[in-house]
């Protein structure tokens, strides 16, 4: 993958020597949440974190995401948390209402808990557009997912060195 795959800065990724990240990953529409999923866990561990470091989880949907999140979060053995999920605008009167949930539910986590929530959840018109960057022409948001939430782990052992 070159650097134009990614929205970030990827010339400078911190390692994930040591990180444990919890990925949690919806089932509805499971072509393409299994696509950012392994988009994820290759960036994870091109980036050095082990594989018994990743841990998965499955929910039903994307609604669910914010949900397991919190229990990964309550319980405190993952250094970041990535949340994938695809609300498709096409196929449910429910978007608006799916993605406001997630979107504020995920945003209150990473104001309550120290640990970041990582948004991976594609809000797309269509399936072309979900495949589009889901691995297709637009990269693969898993993995830019993955990133960010290497970047937020790094952030926050600086912080705290600083204290
Ligand atoms: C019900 C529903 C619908 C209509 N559409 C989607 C979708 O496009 N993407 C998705 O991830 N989940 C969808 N769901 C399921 C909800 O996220 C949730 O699982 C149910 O409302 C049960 O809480």
């Amino acid at each position: 993958m070159s650097t134009k795959d990614f929205s970030y800065d990827n010339t400078n990724i911190p390692s994930g020597e040591d990180a444990v990240v919890a990925i949690v990953v919806a089932e509805w529409n499971a072509e393409i949440t299994n696509a950012l999923l392994n988009g994820a866990v290759s960036t994870l561990k091109k980036n050095k974190v082990a594989e018994e470091d990743i841990l998965i989880y499955r929910v039903p949907g994307t609604f669910e995401l914010t949900h397991a999140a919190k229990q990964i979060l309550k319980y405190n053995f993952a250094d970041a948390v990535i949340v994938l999920g695809v609300v498709i605008q096409g196929e449910t009167r429910h978007f608006d209402f799916i993605c406001q949930g997630v979107t504020q539910g995920i945003t209150q986590l990473n104001i309550e808990y120290d640990e970041p929530v990582i948004f991976g959840v594609l809000t797309t018109n269509n399936m072309e557009q979900a495949r589009d960057r889901a691995g297709g022409r637009l990269g693969n948001k898993g993995s830019e997912a993955a990133i960010a939430a290497l970047k937020m782990i790094d952030f926050n052992l600086d912080i705290s060195e600083d204290e």
